[in-house]
């Protein structure tokens, strides 16, 4: 393993100013959100998405670090015959691929999950750097209901992350290290802030086991926040402060940046949660996103599946990378919505 260019890479994912766009959305996930607009999940139609965001040359120069691809379309070519990889690569921007095989019921305890992917994961590396992957992504799913998550699922999906993490390693691609702690249900932030350390420590005591070099890692958690369902909502600075504490308290330095998700919060929440983080800072990690739907979710609306509409999603990608490329250097401000998307 070459640490040095490792971290060299996991440096620029989380270069100030920029952000990862997380379009690695699997066929499900693709699906239900061309549902939302009213478009087939077809190859075809997923292509010409994904190009019209990659051609988005302003967002993608200027404040866009990375993308998470799904397998699909790290092999897929634009409609010209051009690899899709290649679009981003000269953009400026690191390819990276999402190689965990989603989850699954985790036998023994009901209503928690494992994330699966680890056979045969030194091989798909190995294809993945030859085609332009120089990251990679797995993401463990952590429910909050009652008597969940339990310290044995927490350790499970740890170890796995882990695994998955030293095996990207020695094939000198990134990991991106994501334990998602989802915001569904009612809990209140309080909780949030308990389940949030205990799933950052775990994840830290098996990183450290199986011998991951922390230099050369992307972390990729959720921010501290209440439940959807939590009828007392949180202020955002109530927010900021609790996640850099959680953060402070389980995080070791030598990890180069955070790069958050963005978990179902809307598009602004996601922007001045990340925004008054950075303005408070005092922390040794860059901090930035790695958002889907808070990207996304605005140029999805205004393509809907027109070609006559690829400029303008193609405005609404831009808009959100910038707000949230301003909000990673703490210079992001409400006015700033109406202001710069004028
Ligand atoms: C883009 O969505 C990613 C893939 O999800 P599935 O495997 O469920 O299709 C997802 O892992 C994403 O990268 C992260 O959850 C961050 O996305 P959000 O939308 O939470 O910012």
């Amino acid at each position: 393993m070459n640490l040095a260019a490792l971290n060299e890479i996991a440096e620029k994912m989380v270069t100030p100013g920029k952000g990862i766009l997380a379009a690695d959305e699997s066929s499900g996930t693709i699906k239900k959100r061309f549902d939302a607009i009213g478009v087939e999940s077809t190859e075809t139609n997923r292509r010409d998405y994904r190009e019209l965001l990659f051609r988005s040359t302003e967002a993608m120069q200027k404040y866009i670090s990375g993308v998470i691809l799904y397998e699909e379309t790290l092999y897929q070519d634009a409609a010209d015959g051009t690899p899709l990889v290649k679009l981003i690569a000269e953009a400026g921007a690191v390819p990276g691929i999402k190689v965990d095989k989603g989850t699954k019921p985790l036998p023994g305890f009901p209503g928690e999950t494992i994330t699966e992917g680890l056979d045969g994961l030194p091989e798909r590396l190995a294809k993945d750097y030859e085609r332009g992957a120089r990251f990679a992504k797995w993401r463990a799913v952590i429910d909050i209901a009652a008597g969940i998550p339990t310290a044995g699922a927490v350790k499970a999906n740890a170890h796995a992350l882990a695994r998955y993490a030293r095996i990207c390693q020695e094939a000198q691609i990134v990991p991106i290290v994501e334990p998602e702690v989802l915001m569904d249900g009612s809990h209140d932030i309080a909780r949030c802030d308990e389940v949030t350390r205990f799933v950052l420590q775990t994840v830290f005591a098996e990183l450290f086991e199986q011998r991951v070099a922390l230099e050369g890692i992307v972390l990729k958690p959720n921010m501290v926040v209440c439940g959807k369902k939590c009828e007392t909502r949180a202020t955002i600075d109530e927010c900021a402060h609790r996640t850099i504490a959680a953060l402070k308290a389980t995080v070791p330095s030598s990890v180069p940046g955070i790069a958050y998700l963005s978990g179902g919060q809307s598009d602004e929440e996601a922007t001045a949660h990340l925004n008054a983080m950075n303005k408070i800072g005092g922390f040794p990690w860059k901090m930035t996103f790695s958002y889907g739907r808070a990207l996304q979710a605005a140029p999805q609306k205004a393509w809907a599946g027109r070609p006559e509409n690829v400029a303008a999603a193609q405005r609404a990608f831009t808009h959100r990378a910038r707000m949230n490329a301003l909000a990673s250097l703490g210079k992001w401000e409400d006015s700033l919505e109406t202001a710069l998307a004028a």
